[in-house]
């Protein structure tokens, strides 16, 4: 429902307010604002208490070793059993928790009491494999049920798990376990993509053993066990007294075993965030505040009801969004969830909406990139099935531009369903900023408002915070459950990656920018270094984008700031047309510059477009402007080894 239309500006939007209907069935009202303002602390002391403690705790945050913080520390508990056993215990063990589709087209429904006897199995072979509590495990493997038991089944133990997206390189991998010095990795002998096997035990072989004139010359020091999940039947080479299959040892366990306590400041695990240049930065994160925020955001952002919903966060457990959002936050709060091993285009450009209606999904969690892509196939695709079930939309990943949005939400959504747009990091663990879908009257392509017991700020170079109009850097100026506790083995990079912009303050420096509106919304623009500055003038990148998208022609667009003698920095844009819009050259290109100028102001107009079949993306789906940036300079290309596919410069180089 269209409720008011405010300001003047390029954030002039319209904005949707929830229906009477969603509000009055909604878990989180406005209360939960006050409450949080009133006793932040104690807010959040209820907020864990969602959580089984087998020690409670009597102390909420201890910051006296800032930027370090301490949650709920003098308490204990189990993830695993937080995540698990207490819903069987609770007479919940027959309620499905993973509607698992492969993508071949084989799959499995996992109830929580089958979860349970997976953990535990696995829990056991962990165990009489010498591994111990503060051990790390690395988790190399495709989206089946076994990586989530792998994730529960380090946790129950106090090991801490590096799982590391299974798209990546031997390389990539290799670093990994080194910096984390991994005792075990668990993994599979291949995976599904695209109806062909693709091998993944033999990467992990070339990372492990490492060979002369490779990047690793020798074998990983640390790794003692390799553990097998049979998934693609494929031929692997074995490793005798290292090497074990999953089927011969975990399938054979004993389905019994007691979770023991925790400290809550025990860490659950390591991510690498894709560092696009040095080394990679493993992220540490803890137990008892993680879970908190995990669980109370996944109840509150997504509405969520245990036993009547249909969750699908569409992402992989490689991202810190699988971590929080398909196994943490979702299992902690008994969800019945969909995991789908594949691609959105296998075997063709249904399947996600198949998947939608064979299990009737209520909610429904994505990225803008996807939504885009979903957009460019068309949505007779969508609009060929029945979507009825859904309820509930999110977006997080980046900035979802208002044409996408809008798409989402009429396509997808049934032009009722809200959509939440979730701003968080690796970093901070879990959501911090987004609407409350029963509260907040939403504006396409903004982010809305700190959560309840979140603190943010958005000020200027020299820290003065701004008020509404104000554009500049996004800060939390407060410390939160989930919030990362270190970078693994280095806590000077800690501190000065995140801790020394705003040193005396002692604020937290997210690396993006970020505005107000008018009306107090609160708008992220991306990463600080994807603002331009043309003439003086601060622009996003997205935003030039956004106007790009809302011409007809044009499915997805990137946006750089190529430097510019004159200007400081012009804007080129590389632009994918939607299928069957015909190219028409330079008549179309001075369209999208007027277009861009129209909707934002003539400053912001490109000084170049590029119509191209595809843009250059990380495998986590985030567009690589470095690269563009490249390009769009006349530039030797720079490292390429984290791009989906390299070879899209070529088809980039052709269209300009
Ligand atoms: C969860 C995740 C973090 C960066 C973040 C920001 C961008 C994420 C966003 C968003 C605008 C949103 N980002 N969600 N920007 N609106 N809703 O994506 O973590 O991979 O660490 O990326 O992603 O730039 O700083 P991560």
């Amino acid at each position: 429902m269209t409720t008011s239309t405010s300001g003047t500006d390029e954030t002039a939007v319209a904005s949707y307010a929830p229906s009477a209907e969603f509000a009055a069935q909604a878990n989180a009202g406005a209360d939960l604002y006050a409450a949080a303002e009133n006793d932040r602390l104690g807010f959040w002391a209820e907020q864990a208490r969602r959580l089984h403690w087998h020690t409670p705790f009597t102390e909420v945050l201890d910051w006296s070793d800032a930027p370090v913080a301490k949650w709920f520390a003098d308490g204990e508990l189990n993830v695993a059993y937080n995540c698990v056993d207490r819903h069987v215990l609770d007479g919940h063990g027959d309620q499905v928790a993973i509607h698992w589709e492969g993508e071949p087209g084989d799959s499995r429904d996992v109830t929580y009491s089958d979860l349970l006897a997976d953990v535990s199995q696995a829990a056991n072979t962990l165990t009489e494999l010498g591994l111990a509590s503060g051990d790390r495990v690395a988790i190399y493997m495709p989206m089946i049920p076994e990586a989530i038991v792998s994730m529960l089944a380090c946790a129950r133990l106090g090991l801490t798990h590096s799982v590391v997206f299974a798209g990546f390189s031997a390389t990539a991998l290799r670093s990994r376990i080194d910096d984390a010095e991994a005792k075990l990795v668990i993994t599979t002998d291949g995976q599904w993509r695209r109806g062909k096997p693709a091998p993944i035990k033999d990467t992990v072989d070339e990372a492990v053993d490492g060979a002369a004139g490779s990047a690793f010359e020798n074998a990983a020091a640390s790794v003692e066990h390799v553990l097998v999940v049979k998934r693609t039947d494929s031929e692997v080479s074995w490793t005798d007294g290292r090497d074990l299959w999953w089927h011969e040892t975990v399938a054979k366990a004993s389905k019994t075993h007691e979770a023991q306590p925790f400290p809550a400041e025990h860490p659950l695990f390591i991510l690498y965030t894709s560092g696009t240049t040095g080394k990679p930065k493993g992220i540490i994160h803890t137990s008892g505040g993680y879970l908190t925020q995990t669980s109370y955001t996944h109840h509150n952002v997504f509405d969520h009801k245990a036993g009547k919903d249909v969750y699908w966060c569409t992402a992989d457990i490689g991202w810190v969004t699988g971590h929080s959002y398909i196994v943490y936050g979702p299992l902690s709060n008994r969800a019945t969830q969909v995991v789908y091993e594949g691609t959105p285009n296998s075997p063709d450009e249904h399947r996600h909406w198949n998947v939608i209606e064979k299990y009737k999904v209520s909610i429904y969690y994505t990225s803008p990139t996807l939504v885009r892509t979903f957009m460019k196939w068309g949505k007779e695709i969508p609009e060929a099935h029945d979507l009825s079930s859904i309820r509930l939309l999110g977006s997080v990943g980046e900035p979802i531009n208002p044409e996408a949005w809008r798409w989402f939400r009429d396509v997808v959504g049934g032009g009722t369903a809200p959509i939440v747009d979730t701003w968080w990091q690796t970093e901070t663990g879990a959501i911090m900023i987004s609407p409350l879908p029963g509260v907040t009257s939403t504006k396409p392509g903004s982010a809305m408002t700190p959560l309840p017991g979140i603190c943010a700020k958005i000020v200027d170079d020299d820290a003065k915070p701004l008020g509404n109009g104000g554009n500049g850097y996004l800060v939390l100026d407060e410390p939160w459950p989930a919030m990362l506790r270190g970078i693994w083995g280095d806590m000077d990079r800690y501190k000065d990656t995140y801790w020394s912009r705003y040193a005396e303050e002692g604020w937290y420096f997210a690396g993006d920018g970020a505005k107000y509106d008018e009306d107090g919304a609160l708008w992220v623009l991306g990463r600080v270094d994807d603002v331009m500055n043309v003439s003086g003038h601060r622009i996003s990148t997205s935003e030039v984008e956004s106007a790009l998208v809302t011409h007809h022609s044009v499915a997805e667009a990137a946006v750089v700031g190529a430097a510019d003698d004159t200007t400081g920095q012009g804007i080129v844009a590389f632009v994918i047309l939607r299928a069957g819009e015909e190219n028409t050259g330079d008549a179309l290109i001075a369209e999208l510059k007027a277009q861009v100028s129209k909707e934002i102001s003539p400053i912001a107009r490109p000084r170049e477009i590029s119509i191209v079949p595809e843009l250059p993306k990380t495998r986590s789906g985030k567009i690589m402007r470095r690269l563009l940036r490249d390009v769009a300079e006349g530039r030797e290309l720079g490292d390429v080894s984290t791009l989906v596919d390299p070879k899209v410069f070529e088809a980039i180089k052709k269209g300009r």
